[in-house]
């Protein structure tokens, strides 16, 4: 990540803001924004230029096994305080319909929306955040209750997309226009154009399309009928015991595993399930390129963490034996692996 390029006041900025973050100091970061703020930035550009890449940063740093958990829970903590700040600072007023912002079930990543929801208030939307991991039902009850001009859906993770289809097809029933955004529908939304639904890649483009109602209304239709062969449902159905099998194949093939303490056991048991997870998600919408991006990322991570890429292509040969009779899989399990040869 490098800093926003936006006038030498924002970059100086943005460079301290990171310091705070990196010391917890909540009270520092406020001020850094508040004095952005008195010296006439717009409170949209705040957010966008200081707070979403100062994230994005702390991302990229616990991503590196630079800062740990613990350091980014602290970082985020003070970015919603400083969100907050703005906002609060800013005090718009509603004078446009409401807008419902709300992330997908099972999403935790709450920051990113709650930026876009600051946005469309700072553009006159009445804006109701419901926050993280909001489930389908008590979405659509909400909507129902309250008249709603659109919903947007956040979802951050690629591997919750089936989640998010439904949710989106949940709020179609109540006849709510929905927009999506977030790094979950890919950097250019093509996962997003495979579900049917307008795709925002930021906040302002989010607001434009609220704005454009008959826009929002006209998506083409989902891209789905390769969901016909069943393979999703089925891999989704048998990923306990992929997992299970594919934990008691490492520890046979890769003694070493054999010695991890229990937390190293733990985040073991979670790859190997992020992995049948991010293959079910490429199934779902039939694109390798979500499977490959996905592998890529694991690699780097445990390459940083002490765990050598052929740890990876071990699983996936693995799941690939399992999943033979699946050529979708197959095929994407293949691609991961040629993937995890190249590193
Ligand atoms: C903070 C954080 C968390 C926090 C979230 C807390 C919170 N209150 O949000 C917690 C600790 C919960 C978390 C958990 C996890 N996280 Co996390 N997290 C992050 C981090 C560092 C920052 C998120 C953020 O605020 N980004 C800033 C915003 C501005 O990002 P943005 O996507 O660019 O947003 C813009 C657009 O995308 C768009 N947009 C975003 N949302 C929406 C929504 C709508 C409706 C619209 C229209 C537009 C829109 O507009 C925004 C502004 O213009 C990111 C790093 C990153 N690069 O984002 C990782 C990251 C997203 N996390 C990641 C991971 C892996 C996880 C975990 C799986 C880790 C784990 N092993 O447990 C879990 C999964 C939890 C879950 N099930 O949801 C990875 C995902 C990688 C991948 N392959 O998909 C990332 C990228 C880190 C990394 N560098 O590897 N995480």
């Amino acid at each position: 990540m490098t800093a926003p390029t936006t006038g030498v006041g924002l970059a100086a900025a943005w460079s301290r803001y990171l310091h705070c973050l990196a010391e917890a100091d909540e009270y520092a970061a406020v001020e850094v924004a508040t004095r952005l703020l008195d010296d006439g930035l717009p409170a949209e550009r705040v957010l966008l230029d200081l707070v979403a890449p100062a994230q994005a940063e702390v991302g990229d740093r616990w991503a590196r096994n630079e800062w740990s958990v613990a350091q980014e829970h602290a970082a985020t903590h003070i970015s919603e305080r400083v969100v907050a700040a703005v906002a609060a600072y800013a005090g718009p007023r509603p004078t446009r319909g409401r807008v419902v912002v709300a992330c997908m079930d099972g999403e935790w990543h709450a920051l990113p929306p709650r930026l876009v929801a600051e946005v469309l208030r700072l553009r006159g939307w009445q804006v109701t955040f419901l926050g993280a991991s909001v489930p389908a039902a008590h979405l659509v009850s909400y909507l129902h209750r309250h008249d709603a001009h659109a919903v947007a859906l956040a979802c951050a993770l690629p591997m919750r997309l089936p989640h998010a289809h439904r949710m989106i097809e949940a709020c179609r029933r109540s006849d709510v226009p929905v927009v999506v955004g977030g790094r979950g529908f890919g950097a250019d939304g093509r996962w997003a154009r495979r579900l049917g639904v307008a795709w925002a890649p930021d906040a302002p483009s989010a607001a434009d399309l609220v704005a454009d109602e008959r826009t929002l209304r006209r998506t083409p239709p989902a891209e789905l009928s390769h969901l016909a062969d069943d393979e999703y449902a089925s891999l989704v159905k048998r990923r306990g015991e992929l997992v299970d099998s594919a934990l008691a194949d490492l520890r046979e093939r890769a003694p070493a595993t054999r010695d991890y303490t229990p937390a190293q056991l733990d985040s073991t048991v979670s790859d190997l399930g992020y992995i049948v997870d991010f293959l079910a998600a490429a199934l779902y919408v039939d694109d390798d390129t979500l499977f490959t991006e996905f592998v890529d990322w694991l690699v780097d991570i445990l390459a940083n963490r002490g765990v050598p890429a052929p740890a990876v292509g071990l699983t996936l040969t693995h799941y690939a034996e399992a999943l033979r009779d699946s050529p979708r899989a197959a095929r994407l399990l293949d691609a991961g692996r040629k993937v995890v040869a190249a590193r």
